[in-house]
């Protein structure tokens, strides 16, 4: 049995040409980014987005213009009305952006999600599931993919453990990940090893030390391998998928320097909402993050906006060298 995808005609023209091709995820649009306007009490809004906008909405569509920019195409997924699809119109992102009961689909509930006919936005893990999927639908798989920061180990471990779906999905799937490390609401140091426990190469754009998502790449950090040009990605990423079960690949790429934040600043905020947020599952990510959004008075949110435009625009130009 096969998964039935709808793939959008410009995505599939891209796929069956060979022409460079980014996926884009929409769990960052329904839980990931508020979805009222950058408010003014937060300064000038964050460089991409458009103030009239809600955050939410023109962050993704900042992020697929950056990828248009370097000519490539921008395949954004999504689960409507339990059909999975692989490039979404204008009209399909805004109606998941609106919709209320839009749902958070990992790789664990994209199954329930389309038996019960519901509309989620997909995280990383249900992303590169669809990706893998157009192999059996007789496309190629997109080789890159943008991010923010991805889900991994959460704080707190080992009193509890609530790791992502994330990890399980980029170590399966023959795709490079573009992201700012792990999220800041996450035991980075802990899901780095993770990755490395599951064979997932953790690369460095132009820096030694794994990124902290909002902060500042600091010196001494957890070491990673670092990569100055995209032709050494695709050098490493051939070589890679040239070994037998080998999966994904971890590009990470800093922050932005204008709104990248100390990470010891970016490390007290994240403690705080750990401390004070008591929301559990699928829900208690979006509720870290607005946590600290608030609590840094939008310096938090500033940075995860820019860095997500940053990163679709690289994974831009990486996907348009790839080919
Ligand atoms: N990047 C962001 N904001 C986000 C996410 C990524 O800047 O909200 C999403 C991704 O979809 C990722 C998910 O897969 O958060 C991880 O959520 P969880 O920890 O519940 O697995
Ligand atoms: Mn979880």
């Amino acid at each position: 049995m096969s998964l039935e995808l709808k793939v959008h005609p410009e995505v599939d023209e891209a796929l069956r040409s060979h022409k460079p091709v980014v996926l884009l995820e929409t769990a960052v649009l329904t839980c990931g980014l508020p979805r009222s306007t950058w408010p003014q009490s937060f300064g000038t809004a964050p460089s991409g987005l458009s103030a009239d906008e809600p955050m939410h909405l023109g962050t993704l569509h900042a992020m697929a213009a950056a990828v248009r920019e370097t000519g490539s195409v921008p395949a954004i997924t999504a689960i409507l009305d339990g059909q999975p699809c692989v490039g979404l119109d204008d009209a399909m992102l805004t109606r998941l952006a609106m919709d209320d009961a839009g749902e958070k689909a990992s790789a664990a509930s994209i199954a329930t999600c389309m038996a019960d006919q519901l509309s989620a936005g997909t995280t990383v893990s249900a992303t590169l599931h669809l990706g893998a999927a157009l192999a059996e639908n007789g496309r190629d798989i997109p080789r890159v993919f943008a991010t923010g920061g991805i889900g991994g180990v959460h704080l707190g471990w080992p009193d509890k453990l609530d790791m992502s779906a994330d990890l399980m999905a980029i170590a399966r799937t023959q795709i490079c990940v573009l992201c700012s490390g792990p999220k800041s609401i996450i035991d980075d140091v802990t899901t780095a090893e993770a990755m490395e426990a599951l064979g997932i190469p953790v690369l460095g754009y132009q820096t030694d030390y794994l990124p902290g998502f909002q902060a500042t790449t600091s010196s001494g950090h957890h070491p990673i391998h670092r990569v100055d040009d995209l032709s050494a990605i695709d050098r490493i990423a051939k070589a890679h998928w040239s070994l037998p079960q080998s999966g994904g690949i971890l590009l990470c790429q800093p922050a932005p320097c204008q709104s990248a934040m100390p990470i010891e600043t970016v490390r007290s905020l994240a403690e705080v909402a750990e401390l004070q947020i008591k929301a559990t599952g699928p829900a208690r990510t979006p509720a870290l993050l607005t946590h600290m959004a608030e609590n840094s008075g939008g310096r938090t949110l500033r940075a995860n906006i820019e860095l997500l435009i940053s990163n679709a625009s690289t994974a831009g130009s990486l996907a348009s060298s790839m080919t």
